[in-house]
């Protein structure tokens, strides 16, 4: 496969580069793109060198799949173009996810929907996509009606300039902001821009994603995305009611024979997801399992995993693995 790496240079971008070549992704030919100010500089993948190029380049060479992370922007204007080459764009950005033309994918969950028309391809969220690797298993046995989250997000999900802002923080350097306010010893109740109902655009991606991936649109979402000065990986506390009761044990098998889940959940060893543990992991963890005992059929958990993986590279590489493994590109 000739894979073009959109955005080689960035946060996600890197993490892309890793992870295809951890999981041995057959990449044939390597296309690391970027924009102009990076063209022409080295990035290394499986201990070979190549240079970066434009998005015009890249188009010329028609890559068979192109994995987009470089924003919103970039995604909507040239995505069109390499699907007009025959390129299958997986593309990480907000851009194309409510469009319904396009497709909405964690694998585990709707892989299936692909076809090989599908040519521009959308990876959730990454607040979504681990919210969702835990409910859908959930949802096929219980049905569910309203789910309440809170995110604890960390700054990794921001981008470079945030990540740097904590580090100047915690350093005690003056330096750029990324934020409104400082983010060390703080918790800001505010990812991503404000919407007029009063939501941030984060907020609604949570509200409106897992019925896009889930096809269901019986249940509903209800989210405070949050973040808080933790350098990688995403937190979640969740509350969701169902239709029908259920058992806690059944409830931690469910989730336990879910592919990519992991459940830690030993309160009395002091065992629960933490960020430093699903640091590096492609897995989603679950804790925290217990009865909402203020309601009948309503369940609380705690979810962690790491963003910029499973919340970003992995699932975006997982989507091309199935694209590949399915001869749909
Ligand atoms: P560059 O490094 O040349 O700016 P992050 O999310 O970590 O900020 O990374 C964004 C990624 O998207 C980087 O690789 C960045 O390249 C790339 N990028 C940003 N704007 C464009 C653009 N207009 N065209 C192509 N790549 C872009
Ligand atoms: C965050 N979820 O942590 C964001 C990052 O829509 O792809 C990814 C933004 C997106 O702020």
């Amino acid at each position: 496969m000739k894979v073009a790496v959109v955005g080689a240079t960035g946060m996600v971008g890197e993490v892309m580069l890793r992870v295809l070549a951890e999981r041995n992704f057959p990449v044939t030919e390597l296309i690391p793109v970027a924009s102009e100010r990076s063209v022409g500089k080295t990035i290394s993948y499986n201990g070979k060198d190549y240079s970066v190029v434009g998005l015009e380049t890249a188009v010329s060479m028609q890559p068979d799949i192109a994995l987009f992370s470089a924003g919103g922007g970039t995604s909507l204007e040239w995505a069109p173009k390499f699907a007009e080459v025959g390129t299958t764009v997986v593309d990480n950005s907000s851009a194309w996810r409510m469009d319904p033309t396009k497709k909405l994918v964690v694998p585990e969950i709707n892989a299936q929907e692909l076809t090989k028309e599908d040519k521009i391809i959308a990876n959730p969220n990454c607040s979504t996509i681990q919210l969702v690797m835990a409910l859908n298993p959930l949802h096929k046995k219980y049905k569910m009606k309203r789910v309440v989250v809170s995110t604890y997000q960390s700054v990794s999900g921001t981008g470079v300039k945030a990540v740097r802002q904590l580090e100047n923080e915690i350093a005690g350097v003056e330096g750029e902001m990324a934020y409104p306010y400082p983010i060390g010893r703080n918790a800001l109740p505010h990812c991503d821009v404000f919407e007029d109902n009063g939501y941030t655009k984060e907020e609604m991606k949570l509200a409106r994603e897992p019925q896009k991936i889930m096809n269901d649109r019986t249940f509903s979402v209800s989210a405070t995305a949050v973040r808080i000065p933790t350098a990688g990986g995403h937190s979640e506390s969740v509350n969701v009611e169902f239709e029908n009761d259920f058992d806690l044990a059944e409830v931690r098998q469910l989730l336990s024979a879910t592919p990519g889940v992991v459940v830690q959940d030993d309160t009395a060893n002091n065992s629960y997801p933490m960020p430093i543990f699903a640091h590096d992991k492609d897995e989603v963890f679950v804790g925290r399992i217990r009865r909402d005992e203020t309601q009948p059929n309503t369940l609380n958990m705690w979810i962690v995993a790491d963003n910029l993986r499973k919340g970003a590279a992995t699932n975006t590489i997982q989507i091309a693995e199935y694209l590949v493994e399915n001869n749909l590109v």
